[in-house]
């Protein structure tokens, strides 16, 4: 369609064309849109009506809202995160090679719908919010603002993971780097020796430090069983966390459950989108349903737990657990990626960090090393997106 045919009449459009007949176009791949809405000007130029386009493959490139935001309906056979479920299933790639891809399609989407997000340029060239600018917004969390505002003043986009079984422990870790970090991760239930007074004693040094709890509980049940568990029990979780996380297998009702402890109290929710662990199923279409999960239920949930940033909206926060200098794994199913990657590669906000400070001999001096690559990875990101 882009020049005229070599044979016939040598005109872009050959056959009789009737104005205001509706045309439907048809392609073999999708990926910004552009070839089919140039198509579509010729067609229109000549009076047809293009309100709908079918293609084997779109490679989700941000194709479908731009044409979507013309008036096209983008009808594809496959999509790529559909292909690469399936080959992922049927054992043809490697989670690896999966997670690559996946990562490739959302770094490379050239699109940013005006209606979802309020900036019609492509989304290269819209500019990247800082935390304090994102903490801002009329429609942030006031969670998620408060903890964007301590990122900015502390300049740490560091969450500890304190995953240790003795509650002296715990407390001489947010003592030591309460200063250093803006969300302090626990997993109250391996403690051996929990009481109330542990539970106090972290809301006072949070108060004291300013950093914000969160607890690792991944609650996933039905939703009066998962309001029960936050709020009841030994634990009273709602009592003293600021921040938990979901996941969103059981559907909206899990929100619905854990909103109704925690949304009178002001605290927020993550929903597990991604898991840094070795063939883990949250994946593909799973990820993308969980973002929309999140963008309706925005009065509870603030972020996600994700590998990288999985939605354009910059009220929402995304924290990254697997997060060590050294690549590699555990041994158990756990892989780290470096803060570099995770923050400025993969556009996520606050990486996690375990075994990468808890491990060494000077923790001060580690938390204080994972601060700074962290932090000087946000500014390259910002100075990047200028
Ligand atoms: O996908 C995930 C989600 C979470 S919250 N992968 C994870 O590792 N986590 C948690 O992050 C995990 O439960 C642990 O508390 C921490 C990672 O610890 P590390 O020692 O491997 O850094």
């Amino acid at each position: 369609m882009k020049v005229p045919f070599g044979k016939g009449t040598k005109r872009l459009i050959e056959g009789t064309i009737h104005p205001g007949d509706k045309c439907l176009i048809v392609e073999d791949v999708v990926t910004s849109g552009s070839s089919v809405l140039e198509t579509a000007e010729v067609l229109e130029n000549e009076g047809l009506k293009i309100t709908d386009a079918v293609v084997l493959m779109d490679r989700e490139q941000g194709g479908s809202a731009m044409l979507a935001d013309r008036g096209i309906t983008l009808h594809s056979v496959i999509s790529v995160s559909r292909l690469l479920d399936v080959l992922l299933k049927a054992g043809r790639i490697d989670t690896a090679t999966f997670e690559n891809v996946e990562r490739f399609v959302q770094e490379n989407n050239t699109y940013v719908s005006a209606k979802k997000n309020g900036c019609s340029a492509p989304k290269k060239s819209c500019k990247e919010l800082s935390y304090g600018a994102r903490a801002g917004l009329s429609d942030t969390h006031p969670l998620a603002a408060r903890l964007l505002k301590i990122m900015e003043e502390k300049k740490s986009n560091l969450c500890v993971s304190a995953d240790v079984t003795c509650s002296e422990e715990l407390m001489e870790i947010a003592v030591t780097l309460g200063p250093l970090i803006c969300v302090l991760k626990t997993h109250v239930d391996i403690l051996q020796d929990f009481t109330s007074d542990v539970a106090s004693n972290l809301k006072e040094l949070a108060t004291k430090h300013n950093f914000l709890i969160f607890e690792d509980r991944k609650f996933a049940d039905i939703g009066n069983t998962v309001k029960h568990q936050y709020e009841g029990g030994l634990y009273r979780i709602s009592s003293w966390a600021h921040i938990i996380n979901a996941h969103a297998l059981p559907g909206p009702g899990v929100l619905q459950g854990l909103g109704a402890v925690g949304k009178p109290l002001g605290h927020g929710c993550l929903l597990i989108a991604q898991m840094s662990s070795q063939g883990s199923l949250a994946t593909g279409d799973y990820t993308q349903a969980v973002v929309k999960m999140a963008e309706d239920h925005s009065d509870f949930v603030f972020g996600f737990i994700s590998g990288s940033k999985i939605s354009d909206k910059p009220g929402l926060v995304h924290m990254t657990p697997g997060v060590q200098m050294q690549t590699g794994g555990d041994g158990l199913g756990q892989q780290y990626s470096s803060p570099e990657d995770v923050i400025c590669t993969k556009g996520s906000d606050i990486i996690i960090v375990g075994r990468g400070i808890l491990a060494s001999p000077d923790r001060l001096r580690a938390a204080e090393e994972y601060r700074t690559a962290g932090w000087e990875s946000y500014l390259k990101r910002l100075s990047q997106a200028s």
